[in-house]
């Protein structure tokens, strides 16, 4: 807020009236599209490269939504062709030839320092598992579950996907910039189009990461599932920032400010932080980590035959402490038992279960899975309300019919 206040917000592309205004705005919530209104369907969208063909992705404004039961099959890394888009705007088409990434800023020891795509690559790289998932994953179902309105794009649950990401680690990167050791926070900013919300240009998509977070597990990820990250998710080079909110993995990075005092943008600010009743006026501290969530690989009221035994399989993930055990209940929650887990539980990646279960009473029936972490968490039965609907983690009711 000193910074707005200051000034300094002006070359951020928004004065203060205008984030007192969003602010303002921010807290209130409005009503969005239910999640039950079918989003438009096609095979593209202006904006986004790859296709998106129907039974993989549902389309939500600027953005697609994969489809959970798409996933149903596949590893534990999600194929590239049904891995979810947000974009604020659209794909820029960039050359590596012609990108560079220039990091600046007084938290730096001497001057910017810029780096071409093929002097990053020559850099040591690591490779890792990670999700990237959005902090409004879920978002509808504060509606459709709890009847509550919240903004935002009404995602189900496919807001996510796990890639194996490699790269070089952004500490390397700011090491050999010249970081300070009076340097707070790092800002990367995206060379995508400048977003307007309502009139107001909030500028280019930026969102400050603090530098214990900057220095610890942090990539500049240029290749994605063992190829050329696609256009999509950030060629030539994004953040992957594990565990963290969606909005932390700044795709298609151009430049990055390495400041000695705390930065703010609309994406820390306005944005993706806790408003609504409970918490304070300015909203509660930035978004940081993910957290607990299960889902079914099936459709949203999938249909079953009775007396026919199948196979129910499904994805828990947390951005906290890795999954422990997940349970499934196809009774409407009255009994619960425990699902197989299908893979190691890691910290920053999905496991994968399955529940055989043979349906006997045809009708509407509610399937529901829900996860424990090593720390003892368990997803509750009603997420906290907020009106930006960010991190929902309330055990999903899973609509099917028997017939
Ligand atoms: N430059 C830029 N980076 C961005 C975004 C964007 O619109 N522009 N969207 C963010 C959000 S909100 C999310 S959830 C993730 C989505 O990454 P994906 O499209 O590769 O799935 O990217 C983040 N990084
Ligand atoms: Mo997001």
């Amino acid at each position: 807020m000193r910074q707005w206040a200051g000034g300094r917000a002006r070359s951020a592309g928004i004065d203060r009236r205008d984030l007192l205004r969003l602010v303002a705005a921010a807290s209130v919530a409005v009503p969005l599209a239910s999640a039950a209104a079918p989003a438009y369907a096609a095979e593209s969208l202006p904006g986004v490269v790859k296709p998106l063909p129907a039974d993989l992705f549902t389309i939500r404004g600027t953005n697609a939504e994969t489809n959970f039961a798409a996933l149903r099959g596949t590893g534990v890394l999600t194929p590239t062709d049904r891995f979810f888009v947000r974009n604020h705007t659209a794909t820029p088409r960039i050359e590596a030839a012609d990108w560079k990434l220039t990091v600046w800023g007084d938290g730096l020891t001497g001057a910017p320092v810029d780096f071409s795509y093929d002097a990053l690559r020559a850099l040591p790289s690591v490779t890792r598992t990670a999700f990237v998932e959005c902090a409004g994953n879920g978002r509808s179902f504060y509606t459709s579950q709890q009847n509550q309105q919240v903004s935002g794009t009404a995602w189900t649950l496919g807001a996510i996907g796990t890639a194996r990401w490699r790269g070089v680690p952004l500490r390397t990167v700011l090491r050999r910039a010249g970081i300070g050791r009076h340097a707070v926070d790092v800002l990367p900013r995206g060379v995508d189009a400048e977003v307007v919300t309502d009139g107001t240009n909030l500028g280019r998509v930026r969102r400050p990461l603090p530098v214990s977070k900057a220095l610890d597990d942090v990539l500049l990820a240029y290749e994605m599932n063992g190829e050329p990250l696609p256009p999509d998710h950030g060629f030539p080079v994004r953040l992957v920032v594990p565990s963290w909110v969606g909005i932390a993995n700044i795709k298609w990075v151009g430049d990055i400010e390495v400041s000695a005092e705390p930065l703010v943008s609309p994406w820390n600010t306005t944005l993706y932080r806790l408003f609504g009743p409970g918490y304070p006026a300015e909203g509660s501290a930035p978004l940081t980590r993910q957290t607990l969530k299960s889902a079914f690989e099936l459709p949203l009221g999938a249909s079953f035959t009775a007396h026919r035994p199948v196979h129910l399989t499904g994805r828990s993930w947390s951005g906290g402490a890795p999954v422990r055990s997940v349970e499934v209940s196809t009774d409407g929650g009255v009994r619960w038992r425990r699902a197989r887990l299908r893979d190691e539980p890691r910290a920053g990646s999905w496991v994968r279960w399955s529940a055989p279960w043979v349906p006997d009473r045809t009708g509407p029936g509610v399937l529901l899975a829900r996860a424990t972490d090593r720390s003892g968490r368990t997803q509750p039965e009603t997420a906290a309300h907020n009106t930006q609907g960010y991190l929902f983690d309330a055990v999903v009711r899973h609509p099917v019919t028997v017939v």
